[in-house]
């Protein structure tokens, strides 16, 4: 018999989601990590990551949303831990934008409460925004953000709790399945299990070679900065999310000032990486990404751009796209893989987890995941 019900590749977001719902259905569980707990070498770490209901990516995320949030407000119960504030968000665009239809359309499609500004009420409720004419905004009171270091650590505390076995800086060389279970090797141990869940963020391209998934990993800047106008007017009682799309379709989002004075706003382009490898990432920021990032920020909100204060480099795992990949191996059914998060999964880390337990012990689940298939027809969005 082997030694493990379930061995979890990869503790960052999804992997301690994963690793805390198996053990808490009773499975023996392994996690395996190649840096410490809730490290800053990945994906999932600077403080906070945007959640939002009226999904512009596509209406079939909604329901998965849905979950998430219940699912959020156990795991803050159940952890005692401060995982995620409701600021309330804007999506702010050209009407007929990505962000702004794109939202409008979920909303409407499932009846979530928003409110639809245009450009002169968007200033006079927001004053800290500088639309132009054509612009109009989607607020939604239930957006807001979720802190990523945080919510790892509650769910690697609530795994080990449970009962998982949790073991850092052993990163897998290999894994083996078979339809008798699985065989992950590290550079210390090899372990066996019934079932593998692969969850390795940027490690996808190499772990999950075999998936026939064309991932790119980009590298991706988060900047903060100190506003020129009162921190109060930017504190998160006071300010939501944001994500604004130009007539160019760029897209930059921001927060609310989360760590008082001193800690100022943080800001980023929503996609505009450069393609990396977790070996080949350039984790310096350059003078010329800071002033890109500072002059846009001073067109949207121009009270926030005031002295650049720090940056930090993170990865994006992008499917062509953007759908995540959360699904059985197609050529090996004990193992189930999630990756592909494309920059915006981590608002669904707990309904992920939930999705992955479901997988890994009964092989379907509930909820609706037809669009994150591995086999699917991959074209651009
Ligand atoms: O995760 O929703 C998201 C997001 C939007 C912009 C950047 N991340």
């Amino acid at each position: 018999m082997p030694a493990y019900d379930v061995i979890v590749l990869g503790l960052g977001g999804m992997g301690s989601s994963a690793a805390y719902h198996l053990a808490a259905r009773g499975q023996r569980v392994l996690g395996l990590e190649r840096f410490g707990p809730a490290h800053d070498q990945g994906s999932s770490h600077g403080g906070s990551r945007i959640t939002r209901q009226s999904y512009f990516e596509d209406p079939a995320y909604v329901p998965l949303l849905l979950r998430a949030y219940d699912l959020w407000d156990r795991l803050a119960v159940d952890s005692g831990a401060d995982v995620m504030t409701l600021c309330g968000g804007l999506m702010i665009g050209p009407a007929d934008s990505r962000t702004v239809a794109g939202s409008r359309r979920s909303a409407e499609r499932w009846g979530l409460p928003h409110e639809m500004l245009d450009a002169a009420e968007l200033r006079r409720r927001f004053p800290t925004t500088d639309p132009g004419p054509d612009d109009v905004a989607l607020f939604e009171a239930k957006a807001g953000l979720v802190r990523p270091e945080v919510t790892v650590a509650a769910h690697l505390d609530l795994a080990a709790r449970a009962g998982a076995e949790l073991r850092f800086g052993e990163p897998a060389t290999r894994w083996e399945a078979s339809a008798a279970g699985v065989r992950v090797t590290t550079d210390t141990g090899s372990y066996t299990a019934g079932h593998l869940v692969v969850a390795p963020g940027a490690w996808a391209p190499r772990m999950l070679a075999g998936l026939g998934v064309p991932l790119v990993v980009e590298r991706q800047v988060q900047y903060w900065f100190a506003p020129r106008a009162p921190i109060a007017d930017f504190a998160p009682d006071r300010h939501p999310i944001w994500i604004w799309e130009d007539a160019d379709g760029t897209q930059i989002y921001g927060f609310p000032a989360l760590d008082g004075p001193d800690g100022g706003v943080k800001v980023a382009f929503f996609r505009r990486g450069v393609v990396c490898t977790p070996e080949t990432i350039d984790r310096d920021v350059h003078p010329a990404e800071i002033d890109a990032v500072g002059a846009h920020l001073g067109r949207v909100l121009p009270g926030a751009s005031g002295r650049f204060l720090r940056a930090r480099t993170c990865m994006y795992t992008n499917t062509p796209d953007e759908h995540f990949v959360i699904a059985a191996h197609p050529e090996h059914p004990t193992v189930t893989v999630a990756c592909g998060f494309s920059g915006h999964g981590f608002k669904f880390v707990p309904v992920v987890g939930e999705i992955l337990a479901d997988l890994a012990t009964t092989g379907r689940t509930v909820h609706p995941i037809a669009l994150f298939a591995p086999d699917r027809t991959f074209g651009g969005r």
